[in-house]
């Protein structure tokens, strides 16, 4: 087996890095990349990973040429370059932009979801705002409300950029707001995420409780 050719700053419990980590398993491409593991928040910049991305951001991919990718999409689109298999990130047509559109709504409800844990982990309680914070866990309600009624069935057809997106959030709203609840309110939802979490890219790649 040769050597990782690609350096992958990364943390377990980073969904966003965890996109890359569930299409890497999904592809046959784990033994491309070493990984690199850095705890980092916007209050606790990493050196290393902002000499790479100066937006101090995971993940972040280093290319055997010295080039540097990020943010996850860039990653997960060019990772989907590298194999033979089909392409999780489907190449042309409709399916394209619907795919990459439920996909990019799964990374707004990503957002939400980090940065109502850095306003509630990291900052001072009296400084905090509720206002922010409930507006913020109303994305994720919208978001997750749409999928259950409108996309939930298309998403069942393909384990791609979707797909792995979304799966990436739902496992970080468990790690981080497990009393929210959201499978009785989303049933659907719910029995599409139990299916998906007994694919092996998923069990590989579950979050450190
Ligand atoms: N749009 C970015 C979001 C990445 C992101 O927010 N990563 C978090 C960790 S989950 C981070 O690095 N936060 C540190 C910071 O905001 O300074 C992506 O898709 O990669």
């Amino acid at each position: 087996m040769s050597a990782p050719s690609m350096t992958l700053y990364y943390n377990p419990a980073s969904p966003f890095s965890r996109k890359v980590l569930v299409l890497l398993h999904e592809t046959g491409q784990t033994n491309r990349v070493s990984l690199k593991p850095v705890n980092v928040t916007p209050v606790n910049p990493n050196n290393d990973l902002c000499q790479e991305n100066p937006a101090g951001k995971l993940p972040a991919l280093c290319l055997a040429d010295g080039n540097v990718l990020h943010d996850s999409r860039v990653i997960l689109d060019y990772l989907d370059h590298q194999h033979v298999g089909n392409p999780l990130i489907p190449r042309e047509g409709s399916a394209r932009w619907r795919r990459l559109t439920l996909a990019s709504l799964a990374d707004a409800l990503l957002d939400a979801a980090v940065l109502i844990r850095y306003e509630t982990f990291l900052r001072p309680a009296q400084k905090q705002w509720a206002e922010w914070l409930d507006n913020q866990q109303e994305k994720i309600a919208r978001s997750l409300s749409y999928f259950e009624q409108e996309a939930v069935t298309e998403l069942s057809s393909h384990f791609d950029i979707a797909s792995i997106s979304l799966a990436a959030g739902l496992g970080y709203l468990d790690l981080r707001q497990p009393d929210l609840g959201w499978r009785s309110r989303y049933p659907r939802l719910g029995a599409w995420y139990y299916e998906v979490c007994q694919r092996p890219s998923m069990i590989a790649t579950q979050p450190p409780a």
